[in-house]
């Protein structure tokens, strides 16, 4: 696990003071975060597409295949050490399931949440959505644990169901919080399709969000300015879980690599693919397998999420 120190100058904004001077403003730092290992990731994605497999070839909301994928990620997060907890809630007619994993630690009242829905559509196996974000946030998760990192703030992961039949798990969740518990979550990342095929390296817009979403964009684009990989701001709206925390007030935050969208010719010449093709052809189709995803997508979103974390945590 190699550790990297970056300072970035991205996110330096001029501003003009009253006596009519320029100063920027503090550049923003990253904190040294841990490479996450891609291998790992693509070896938990083969895990997902396996439970799909062996349970008729999906991962969706009341379907065992979600139940076995609840199950699996759970027993990695508990023989961590995490804390996790299993929340039901029905939807049309059949229970759902949200994991939570709390890290113990870290100062509860500045609690940083990370999440990503984890049930797939009925047509196949969700791989790359949302198989993608669930592993990435599993292995940053799980290395919190091996590299013995003791952040200051508290630390919570959580995996969504039913997001595919409209965002029901995580808005569950949020609904459910007392306002005090609610008021706690100071920061709120979302990782929905992070290995798209044909990849974009969008970042969630702060636009339109709760303000103290700056902050997490600003984060997420200064790692990707670390390794000069271009990214584009992206208004995701009320298509993935994120929606439900912005509605409670909570900053939100997060990467893409895109869906049904069509890469422009602009797009593939600064990050390669193919242009007049979609992000990802797959995407709610049976053929969004092990063999739907870019690895390389896969490995720079992973890293940068756990660069947010060691960032915004620490
Ligand atoms: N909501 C996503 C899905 O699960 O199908 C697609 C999506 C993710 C769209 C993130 C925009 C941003
Ligand atoms: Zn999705």
């Amino acid at each position: 696990m190699r550790l990297r120190k970056i300072v970035t100058t991205l996110g330096v904004v001029a501003v003009i003071t009253a006596t009519g001077t320029a100063t920027a403003a503090p550049a923003t730092t990253l904190a040294a975060a841990p490479d996450i290992s891609v291998a790992a990731v693509q070896a938990d994605l083969a895990q997902l597409q396996s439970i799909a497999s062996s349970n008729g070839g999906n991962r969706a909301h009341g379907r065992p295949g979600y139940q076995a994928s609840v199950n699996w990620v759970k027993a990695k997060l508990d023989a961590a050490g995490f804390t996790t907890r299993v929340q039901s809630f029905t939807h049309s007619g059949a229970t759902g399931y949200n994991l939570i994993a709390d890290w113990p630690g870290g100062d509860e009242n500045n609690t940083v949440m990370v999440g990503g829905h984890l049930d797939s559509v009925n047509a196949g196996p969700g791989i790359n959505d949302n198989g993608t974000g669930s592993a990435s946030i599993l292995e940053v998760a799980l290395a919190v644990k091996a590299t013995g990192f003791k952040p200051t703030k508290h630390l919570r992961f959580g995996w969504w169901g039913a997001e595919e039949l409209g965002l029901i798990g995580s808005t569950y969740y949020v609904n459910s919080l007392p306002a005090a518990e609610k008021s706690k979550i100071k920061t709120y990342l979302n990782f929905d399709m992070t290995g798209s095929p044909n990849p974009a390296y969008f970042v969630y817009s702060a636009s339109g969000q709760p303000s103290g979403s700056a902050r997490l964009q600003q984060v997420l684009q200064a790692y990707y300015t670390s390794i000069n990989v271009a990214t584009e701001l992206t208004t995701v709206g009320g298509r993935s879980d994120h929606a439900a925390f912005a509605r409670a007030g909570i900053p939100v935050g997060g990467t893409f690599s895109g869906a049904e969208g069509t890469k422009t010719s602009a797009q593939a010449q600064k990050w390669g693919g193919t242009a007049g093709r979609a992000y990802d052809p797959c995407y709610h189709r049976s053929c969004d397998t092990t063999s739907n995803l870019n690895a390389t997508a896969l490995d720079r979103n992973a890293d940068a999420i756990a660069s947010a974390v060691w960032t915004l945590a620490s």
